[in-house]
């Protein structure tokens, strides 16, 4: 923490400031305060200014308040002998909102009322940007802030299995939850790759399950996967994790422990053999081993075996000790029920239970680890999953909750059934997706949720009546780190995503706006650099889309958020200067071409090259009618970004590539007119470890009356771990209309990843020749 910079800079700053007085914006803000009102003149904080706290005011806010602003206040009873006050008080009544505050700043006082102790806290946060912003002169605006919170719940998750951070790293992150007033630190602390928390009774899991053999390198997606070679692992000590938790307490925050079960679960299995399925011939499990990739594996706690419960709850008793939060997150998520069904120990328990299948057998599983906690005065929380395996009599509780990741359905459905929700989409709030897509990014998930993105999420589905909606708690960021070894990536992907995500959590909707968020978060910067933050600064780099107007014409579009910024592009791949073409409008592409464009700021470049290439061919801009209809979150708005002229990346979350899911798709393209053709090219993207596949066969045919076509063309070899060109060469022919079809897109073989899922089929970009 940079406090004592900040000390210097405004104890030797103020003498000069009479001169030229700057103000802090108080609309700087991050998170926006739900009102502002500006008033004439201005309070500077010196030395001499008093703090001063009602009876209610805890000695340690008066301590935190102190460390906060960074400056040597004294306390004071009395108003009377000082030049100016900081006046902090609780009063429930004039505040009613939870959390809430009021600060009201005039020349000589500012007086900070709250709801509570957290709104104290939160309203000192506020201030304490209001006096970085300032900096070094330390002069704020006179002005009142209303403000209290949207949600209740306001959470940051963190992976620290997959990769640890130390134990300074956790304490950091908490304090950047706190600058931002959130309110809730959801420690992950148990996966496939490692158990990170010390439990008493069972060394064992300090000993083995905290460790894996190596680590994977790269990214999952890329064959044949490499491994660095090297022994990883360690755990927190309950000591570390009381330090923990009391420094996130005395922050208003309060720390979720999550233990995931019944999957997720190989590391605790590498210590516990005794505790997987047995296998079909009726021998033990395992061996087992804490995983050394990314991904979801088969094997899982046995629900069958009444020592998994001994383990689980023993563990959880001790968690609890730890962790004084009402809610005890138990996972859940992504469980395969392979071993479940041909393990003998977990057909009788289907039997005795009376259940139908092994979705209910989770449900099973997790109703009875909700009872123990229950018993233990704690409420479960878990990923949406728990909701999987629907029974009346395996009821979970009203007061279990559901963390929605899989999109937003799971909590929908949660909220309907009277359970509260918690909404940690994955398609705008997962920070483990990259941010932007220039090539030069650090390695990371397979999704794109680019800070706007993360902005754009509303929490609140239209879907919900009044009643339903009560049941929202709020918003949470997660942070998996398969690709972040290290605090400075972790930071890189949290920040500023974690801003955005603050303010959908606490500003009211009306108030929330991208533009303005930019504009704050521009001025914010010097902050977080102070806090040494290792944040992504290409938040206003230009981002590109490519459309086909109504006249077939491929049109590129350029925009900036970045203000005063000129863009500028060349066309025959030669790097943009302050010289080249100003870009005004959409860029109509022609010609095969590559254009490269750059922000100039006063002619001086800012920020990466965006770049990207075109293929123009006979099929660019024409009609395309596709069947089967595309799958899910390949489902594009139009069709025609298979002759968009852009060809879909190895970052395939753009929108580019066109996917089914178990399907064979049947494309076909009208050129028009008859043509004479000898070429037909498209791409297959197949990342087996993604779920996606090549066909069995693809097939390419033409036809002059778009009845009869014939085969031109025929391909059933895409050897490629990625993308897969296709080739289609044939001898001249007259033709109008191009079908592709591909087939054998069924489920995933025995052996493979996601075996027995449906696969996936990706393909991008017609072109013809
Ligand atoms: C899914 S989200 C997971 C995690 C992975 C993450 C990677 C969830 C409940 N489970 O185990 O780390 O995807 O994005």
């Amino acid at each position: 923490m940079r406090i004592i910079g900040l000390l210097v800079i405004i104890g030797f700053g103020w003498a000069s400031c009479f001169a030229q007085p700057t103000f802090s914006d108080s609309t700087a803000l991050i998170p926006r305060p739900v009102s502002v009102r500006p008033a004439s003149g201005s309070f500077l904080l010196t030395r001499q200014t008093r703090l001063l706290a009602g009876k209610s005011v805890p000695a340690a806010t008066l301590t935190m308040a102190r460390q906060l602003l960074g400056f040597p206040l004294s306390a004071t009873t009395s108003a009377t002998s000082t030049a100016s006050t900081l006046q902090l008080r609780i009063d429930s009544t004039a505040i009613p909102k939870p959390e809430g505050y009021r600060l009201l700043i005039r020349t000589t006082a500012i007086d900070l009322t709250a709801h509570d102790d957290a709104g104290l806290f939160f309203g000192l946060q506020s201030l304490r940007q209001l006096l970085e912003l300032a900096a070094p002169m330390g002069r704020i605006r006179c002005q009142q802030i209303d403000d209290y919170p949207r949600f209740p719940y306001r959470g940051m998750q963190l992976d620290v299995s997959r990769h640890m951070f130390p134990v300074s790293f956790i304490k950091k992150y908490i304090d950047g939850l706190a600058r931002y007033k959130l309110n809730t630190f959801h420690w992950h602390l148990t996966d496939d790759q490692g158990w990170r928390v010390e439990i008493k009774r069972y060394p064992q899991l300090q000993r083995t399950a905290a460790y894996r053999a190596q680590t994977m390198i790269g990214h999952k997606k890329e064959l044949p996967h490499r491994f660095d070679g090297k022994r990883y692992g360690g755990f927190y000590t309950q000591d570390e994790v009381r330090a923990i938790v009391r420094y996130a307490a005395e922050r208003h925050i309060t720390v979720i422990p999550e233990i995931e079960m019944p999957g997720h679960a190989l590391a605790a299995l590498s210590a516990f053999p005794n505790l997987g399925c047995l296998k079909p011939d009726g021998s033990p499990g395992g061996p087992y081993a804490a995983a050394t990739f990314w991904g979801i594996f088969d094997d899982v706690f046995c629900a069958g075996n009444d020592s998994t419960f001994t383990m689980l709850t023993n563990v959880l008793d001790e968690v609890i000790d730890l962790f004084p939060s009402r809610y005890i997150h138990i996972g859940g998520d992504e469980c395969p029920k392979v071993r479940w069904q041909t393990c003998a120990r977990c057909q009788a328990r289907i039997r005795s239970e009376k259940l139908a299948n092994e979705n209910e057998l989770q449900r099973y599983f997790i109703r009875r680890i909700e009872k123990h906690l229950n018993r233990r005065g704690r409420q479960l929380i878990g990923w949406d999953e728990i909701l999987e395996g629907h029974n009346p009599s395996l009821r979970l509780s009203d007061s279990a909750a559901v963390m929605s990741w899989r999109g937003i359905e799971g909590g929908i459905q949660a909220m309907r059934q009277h359970h509260y929700a918690i909404m940690t989409p994955e398609s705008h709030v997962y920070f483990d997706y990259y941010q932007s897509l220039h090539p030069d990014e650090p390695l990371a998930a397979a999704g794109y949720t680019p800070l706007r993105k993360t902005y754009s999420y509303e929490p609140l589905p239209d879907s919900l009546d009044a009643d339903e909606a009560r049941y929202l708690l709020g918003v949470q960021g997660n942070v998996w780190t398969e690709y972040m070894p290290t605090p400075d990536k972790a930071e890189y992907m949290v920040f500023p995503r974690l801003l955005a995500l603050a303010e959908t959590g606490w500003t009211p909707r009306p108030q929330r706006d991208f533009p303005d968020f930019l504009r704050r978060l521009r001025q914010q910067r010097p902050l977080l650099d102070r806090q040494n933050v290792h944040y992504d600064p290409h938040f206003d780099e230009p981002t590109d889309t490519v459309s086909v107007s109504p006249a077939g014409q491929v049109l590129y579009a350029l925009t900036t958020t970045k203000p005063g910024a000129q863009l500028r592009y060349t066309t025959d791949g030669s790097a943009p200067t302050k010289r080249s073409t100003l870009y005004t409008q959409p860029i109509a592409v022609t010609q095969t071409s590559t254009i490269r464009s750059a922000l100039f700021v006063n002619g001086q470049q800012q920020d990466r090259v965006i770049s990207q290439a075109f293929t123009i061919s006979k099929a660019t801009g024409k009609p395309v009618t596709v069947s089967p209809q595309p799958s899910g979150a390949y489902r594009p708005a139009s069709m025609q970004v298979l002759v968009n002229g852009r060809t879909g990346t190895t970052r395939y979350n753009t929108g580019e590539w066109v996917g089914f899911s178990g399907t064979d798709p049947d494309i076909v393209v009208d050129l028009d007119s008859l043509q004479t053709i000898s070429q037909v090219s498209t791409h297959i993207l197949a990342y087996r470890w993604q779920r996606m596949w090549p066909p069995k066969q693809l097939r390419i045919s033409v036809s002059t009356d778009g009845n009869t076509y014939r085969p031109v063309y025929e391909q059933t070899q895409f050897p490629t771990n990625g993308i897969n060109p296709v080739d289609g060469k044939f001898t001249p022919t007259q033709a109008r209309y191009i079908r592709i079809q591909a087939t054998g897109q069924g489920l995933i073989p025995a052996g493979e990843y996601g075996a027995g899922g449906k696969a996936w089929l990706l393909l991008d970009e017609v072109i013809v020749r």
